[in-house]
């Protein structure tokens, strides 16, 4: 059942619920050996107040810098073509990710490397966290984009031969109306499932089990860390408020990429030759 007919309002009300709400830990420093535990089971762990209110302006300021200042070497991708975004607000309004910036831009940097982060991944992984991705994800406010339900492991990027985490940072208030994230708990024990491009790379909508939808509000500088084989999405922004996040991924530093046979194996539907 392809959903790629219907308005992005039609979306957010099919493919997402709302009234099962996540309830964040407050702080690194509450993480015990039972959070972990429950990482394990659901795959994933929501954390409010882990960057502090300068960090959190910082990382602001640096996106926004990338976006209108100076690019440095960091991508910028827009939902429109970029000759075309004449003022400050039309860049605002059709920026969906910046990524490729740790390396120019030592504010994110920070942020990639900060202590609390790295420790808790850390416990995670039981070896030292090598960083293989990080961008920022911008919902523009009335009509910022749905990311569709997804397994991150199935972008080959970050298709390694042990879990990846993804860290995802809330920068501005992430809530139900301007596209927090939502998680289905427990999904990554279900392992690799055959991904489609429908309107992104993507599960397809009809293997959503949406009856089991948690979402995941947070505060500017709560963090969600989660499994990357966790089934997760973002619905659009059809609210008047900006949603700007970070997110990092990482695997274990022994961890290998997969070779581009097994890839397919895992993520395609080459085994099972299903439709979607
Ligand atoms: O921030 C978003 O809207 C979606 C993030 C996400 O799930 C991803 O890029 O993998």
């Amino acid at each position: 059942m392809k959903q790629p007919h219907l308005s992005s309002e039609q979306i957010n009300a099919v493919m997402y619920r709302y009234n099962q709400v996540h309830v964040s830990l407050n702080g690194c420093g509450e993480l015990k050996e039972e959070h972990f535990a429950q990482y394990k089971q659901s795959g994933f762990l929501a954390v409010e107040g882990v960057l502090d209110e300068l960090e959190v302006r910082q990382s602001l300021q640096a996106i926004m810098d990338l976006l209108l200042v100076d690019r440095k070497g960091a991508r910028l991708q827009f939902t429109k073509p970029e000759k075309e975004l004449r003022t400050p607000e039309d860049r605002e309004l059709a920026i969906r990710k910046i990524s490729e910036f740790v390396d120019c831009e030592e504010r994110l940097r920070r942020i990639a490397y900060h202590p609390d982060i790295i420790g808790t991944i850390r416990r995670i992984f039981g070896e030292e966290p090598k960083l293989i991705q990080d961008m920022a994800l911008l919902k523009p406010p009335h009509g910022g984009g749905e990311k569709p339900w997804h397994q991150d492991m199935a972008y080959g990027s970050l298709t390694y031969t042990k879990s990846a985490i993804g860290v995802w940072i809330a920068l501005d208030e992430a809530a139900a109306d301007n596209g927090c994230m939502h998680v289905i708990p427990g999904s990554h024990q279900e392992g690799a499932t055959p991904h489609y491009a429908v309107r992104d790379w993507q599960l397809c909508d009809s293997q959503v089990p949406v009856n089991r939808d948690v979402i995941v509000p947070l505060k500017p500088g709560g963090i969600l860390f989660f499994h990357g084989m966790l089934y997760h999405g973002t619905p659009s922004n059809l609210s008047a408020l900006r949603r700007r996040a970070l997110q990092f991924h990482y695997v274990p530093a022994s961890a290998e990429k997969v070779s581009p046979q097994e890839y397919k194996r895992m993520f395609t539907n080459e085994m099972t030759g299903a439709e979607c």
